[in-house]
């Protein structure tokens, strides 16, 4: 079974924690450092991915440093299609769906489609909303933030996502947010829609993972909280344990 279908399927049986890794944020050693961390305290795939990449080296050396220390499924999390790698096993085909810029929406699609067929990484059709804060993915990706209670707006985008075909759909606070995306948005998004419901920024501590679970996120996203972390694997463990209660 290909890593999407597996995944919505395994979104059926129990909640899920993803780790974010940012190519920008440390050296390739320490990526895979962190990522046999992250493997050993239970998360279920490593995204790779950051607003402030700035080559394609870059990614390729972190993933090839986290696949060696890790078996988990690395899924790329890209900005942009300069950033693809051909070492990953998949790439969420994310539609950032509320830019007011038509690159992030449809046009770095096609300038990255023909690479990802010629990798055979397995493209993970998504939709992706970003709230406010929105913190640097917003601002970069010209987001037209959701405010942080417009419920009927989210629902929108999700019910707008699904129907396009999409098999996940992610609402994004941005990465460090001082507050994440708020239950509430997040139980009506889930009760409205069918496909799984990804939901991460802000979200460093166990408490913030179980609440947000608990009001409707299938999947869980830290990357922020990987990054400072002194004591990462019982971090992460505490996290992951919250998000399965
Ligand atoms: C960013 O939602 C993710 O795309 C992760 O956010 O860095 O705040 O955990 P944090």
């Amino acid at each position: 079974m290909n890593i999407g279908d597996h995944i919505v399927k395994l979104t059926q049986k129990k909640k899920l924690h993803f780790s974010l890794i940012d190519p920008d944020k440390q050296k390739p050693k320490v990526a895979g450092a962190i990522a046999k961390t992250i493997t050993e305290a239970g998360s279920s795939a490593i995204m790779v991915g950051g607003s402030t990449i700035f080559s394609q080296k870059q990614v390729d050396d972190t993933i090839k440093a986290i696949k060696d220390k890790s078996s988990l499924p690395v899924i790329l999390f890209p900005s942009g299609a300069k950033f693809l790698s051909k070492y990953a096993d998949a790439v969420f085909f994310m539609s950032l769906l509320n830019s007011r810029n038509v690159d992030y929406i449809i046009r770095e699609h096609v300038k990255g489609a023909q690479f990802v067929k010629q990798s055979r990484l397995e493209p993970i059709p998504m939709g992706y909303v970003i709230v406010e804060p929105g913190m640097t993915a917003g601002k970069i990706g010209d987001a037209d933030l959701i405010k942080k209670d417009d419920i009927d707006t989210a629902i929108g985008y999700a019910l707008a996502a699904q129907y396009l075909g999409m098999k996940l759909f992610y609402l994004e606070a941005g990465s460090g947010a001082h507050y994440p995306v708020s239950d509430e948005i997040i139980t009506s998004v889930k009760e409205n829609t069918d496909i799984p419901l990804i939901v991460g920024g802000g979200i460093r501590t166990a408490d913030a993972a179980r609440e947000k679970a608990q009001a409707g996120a299938d999947i869980i996203i830290t990357g922020t909280a990987l990054e400072k972390e002194k004591n990462l694997k019982k971090t992460l463990t505490d996290i992951i344990n919250a998000i399965e209660e």
